[in-house]
């Protein structure tokens, strides 16, 4: 027990009871707004946990990126729901409050509940969003009877039982209920048959090129990484959706999906990686993307500048040379589905050989422009616009029946291309070569292969050796078709990149 004397316990006695029905209001609000929405922009969380990104000292949001990856995602989520409850909470409070203070008790709940959609609708956009967070405090408040004045004792006590359990059983139905909410996937929104024939091909010869390595990913990404700045993607419909060439153009021109997909189809393997992740990470992955070189969308504007500013329906904006863009391409397939909504459905850019984060999802226009300007990331101190670095990462050490030793992972050298990988057994004394996987075949353009050449896609290395009696350390590292070898200099991911090479000591 906490002792609480004198006036701090008359505050807690008074109060207590109240903010902790506000607390019920507050979860039954959100829960409301999830039934209402499910997992999209409109639902209250959103906008809150945008709020709290874009107020996060750059330092935090940093540490969250390069150290703490995906549970600093999962901080950052529940830190909104909790924000999302309070806030709902007080609104529905202050509602209630007004309603005594205006001498009509009874109408506490009502009052609850307009106070909470004034809150909830306009910082989500969403009516429906906000009546039904409206309706989910305006239920607790009514059965807790927040109103009348002090109270203290069992009456209080069974209030706030009675509000909690409203508001777990709100919290619960809201679960029930959001969960099958909001856009369905993509392939359910535009028809899938699933891959086409040259999709099929591309795919199988990507599989039988895949070495069978156990703890590598095959050369196709099964479960494919995402990084986003909201925690909670856009749902552009492919209906509504538009991408718009602007800026230094001759004439603006604006595309809408069937224009997209109606044109020649192109395919290609695309390895992305983030500048964020740490040396080792597994923020790297490849797929077969389907989509129209952006040349194609650009060259009727006629665009003549040198810079391109490129935006996104979730509000991320990107900058960097014109060039860069040669050859990119729009996708809107990925290994032969429609794009998967955090990977960009509808549509997005793949620039080759470039970090992830100018690979722009949910693209909506392109402005050319002459002066320089700061992306997204590049305002936070990054500097993600540029080429990749070249890396071997070390994904598996397995101690084989046979006595040997496998190690193995994935190299990614971009555009350039990865020509070998080395590995030392001693700690970087000696190094022999790598077994690779075959680079991935070229692409295919309007249903023609084109001559195989380096793909901007990552191989797979293996390594098997007889360990030596004792513990060692393995290191790798990676060549490039141009012969460079992989930067040995250590540096963090922020702000363009880690750089050095892998190294793991391996036990007997
Ligand atoms: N619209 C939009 N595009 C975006 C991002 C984003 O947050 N919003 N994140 C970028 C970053 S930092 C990376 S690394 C890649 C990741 O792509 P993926 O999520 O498909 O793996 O997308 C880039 N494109
Ligand atoms: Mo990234």
């Amino acid at each position: 027990m906490i002792a609480v004397s004198g006036p701090l316990r008359r505050i807690v006695a008074r109060w207590g009871p109240r903010a902790l029905v506000g607390l019920a209001a507050g979860v039954a609000a959100v829960a409301g707004s999830y039934a209402a929405v499910g997992f999209t922009p409109g639902f209250v969380v959103a906008p809150v946990a945008k709020f709290v990104t874009v107020t996060m000292p750059d330092a935090v949001v940093r540490f969250a990126i390069t150290t703490l990856g995906d549970l600093g995602d999962q901080l950052a989520l529940a830190t909104a729901v909790g924000l999302s409850v309070g806030l709902l909470g007080a609104a529905a409070t202050a509602g209630a409050v007004l309603a005594r203070q205006a001498e009509v008790p009874r109408l506490a709940g009502p009052f609850a509940a307009l106070g909470t959609v004034a809150v909830a609708a306009p910082i989500t956009g969403s009516i429906e969003s906000g009546v039904a967070a409206g309706i989910g405090a305006a239920v607790v408040v009514r059965v807790a009877s927040i109103d009348p004045g002090p109270e203290t004792g069992f009456a209080a006590r069974r209030r706030v039982l009675a509000s909690g359990v409203t508001a777990l059983g709100a919290g619960l139905f809201g679960v029930a209920l959001g969960h099958g909410r909001g856009p369905g996937p993509p392939a359910d929104v535009v028809p899938s048959d699933g891959p086409d024939p040259d999709q099929r091909d591309l795919l199988s010869v990507a599989d039988e090129r895949t070495l069978a390595v156990g703890g590598v990913e095959p050369l196709v990404s099964e479960d494919f990484y995402e990084v986003d700045i909201n925690q909670v993607d856009p749902a552009p419909s492919p209906d509504d959706w538009t991408f718009e060439v602007t800026g230094e153009v001759a004439e603006s021109v604006t595309y809408d999906y069937d224009d997209l997909t109606g044109r020649p189809a192109e395919h290609r393997f695309v390895t992305l990686r983030c500048v964020g992740e740490s040396l080792n990470g597994e923020k790297m992955d490849t797929a077969l993307w389907t989509g129209v070189p952006v040349s194609d969308l650009t060259d009727p504007a006629s665009p003549d500048a040198e810079r391109v500013f490129v935006r996104a329906a979730d509000g991320y904006y990107q900058e960097f040379p014109a060039a860069a863009l040669d050859d990119a391409l729009i996708a809107y397939e990925m290994n032969g589905d429609p794009l998967p909504r955090g990977h960009g459905f509808p549509a997005r850019l793949l620039v080759p050989g470039h970090w992830g984060e100018i690979n722009v999802k949910w693209v909506t226009e392109i402005e050319f422009r002459h002066e320089n300007a700061e992306g997204y990331w590049e305002e936070r101190g990054w500097h993600g616009t540029g080429p990749v670095e070249t890396v071997a990462k070390l994904w598996t050490v397995d101690h084989l029946d046979d006595g040997r030793v496998e190690v193995g992972g994935h190299a990614y050298a971009g555009t350039r291309g990865v020509d070998r990988v080395e590995v030392s057994t001693d700690g970087g004394d000696t190094w022999t070569e790598a077994t690779l996987s075959d680079p991935l075949p070229g692409r295919v353009v309007d249903g023609e292969r084109t001559t195989e050449r380096a793909t901007d896609a990552w191989r797979q290395w293996v390594h098997r050796y007889d360990p030596p009696d004792g513990s060692h350390d393995v290191v790798v590292r990676a060549v490039d078709r141009d012969g460079n070898l992989q930067p040995r200099d250590e540096t963090g991911a922020f702000p363009s990149g880690a750089t050095g090479w892998v190294s793991r000591t391996v036990e007997p």
